[in-house]
């Protein structure tokens, strides 16, 4: 069977889907693309991805699948062995559903608004002023993201699955300090993805 293709580059969101394929041990291949060089809007890769973003990922057949939420959940799914999440139709796959869903349209959606600012008006004069409502709105929701963490270290306990890798993705981007005011929990969550044997290597080029 033909490996999955990850498209990506480090430090970015395919961070989030190399992690789950190393801890799984999903056989795979990297696919990086310079940002810088143009490479996520050229031809060739915009029939892959016409939004030019990354991660996508190729599942064995040749297809594309993007948005971190289906691709974790189907790597999840396809190798249900993996821990990436609960079986599916259980109570604990809804709420890890339920929380991966709360952290890609709220946080990562609101980091994205931080750093992608000009994307978000087109009033040059109000950008400082959208960057800082962004990084606001962030804080909020890892503020309320940090109350679901129960004995921890990782989101449902002392296993990470699928949606522990993208909140240390995410947390790896922002100052340190001001998370640690808002979500030490979290904080805490992302050292444990970190110091994960199996995730050395990965974690040392993304985190
Ligand atoms: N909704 C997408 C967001 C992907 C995204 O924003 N990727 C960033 C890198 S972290 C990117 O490719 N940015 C380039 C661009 O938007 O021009 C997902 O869940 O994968």
């Amino acid at each position: 069977m033909t490996a999955y293709r990850l498209y990506g580059y480090p430090q970015s969101g395919s961070a989030v889907v190399e992690l789950a394929l190393v801890a799984g041990g999903i056989a795979h291949e990297l696919v990086e693309l310079d940002p810088e060089a143009g490479y996520l809007s050229n031809a060739a890769f915009l029939k892959i991805n016409p939004r030019g973003q990354v991660p996508v990922l190729c599942l064995p057949d040749g297809s594309a699948v993007t948005e971190l939420p289906a691709i974790l959940n189907h790597l999840a799914d396809a190798h249900p062995g993996c821990g990436l999440a609960p079986p599916p139709g259980t109570a604990a796959r809804a709420q890890h559903d339920r929380w991966l869903a709360f952290v890609h349209a709220n946080i990562y959606e609101g980091v994205l608004r931080m750093f992608y600012t000009e994307r978000y008006t087109t009033d040059a004069s109000g950008v400082p002023g959208v960057q800082t409502a962004a990084e606001a709105y962030v804080h909020h929701h890892l503020g309320l993201l940090d109350t679901v963490v129960g004995e921890g270290p990782f989101l449902f306990g002392s296993a990470p699955m699928g949606v522990d890798y993208l909140i240390s993705v995410i947390l790896s981007w922002l100052d340190r300090d001001k998370v640690a005011s808002v979500a030490p929990r979290l904080l805490a969550l992302a050292d444990a993805v970190k110091a994960d044997p199996r995730l050395v290597a990965v974690a040392a080029r993304n985190l």
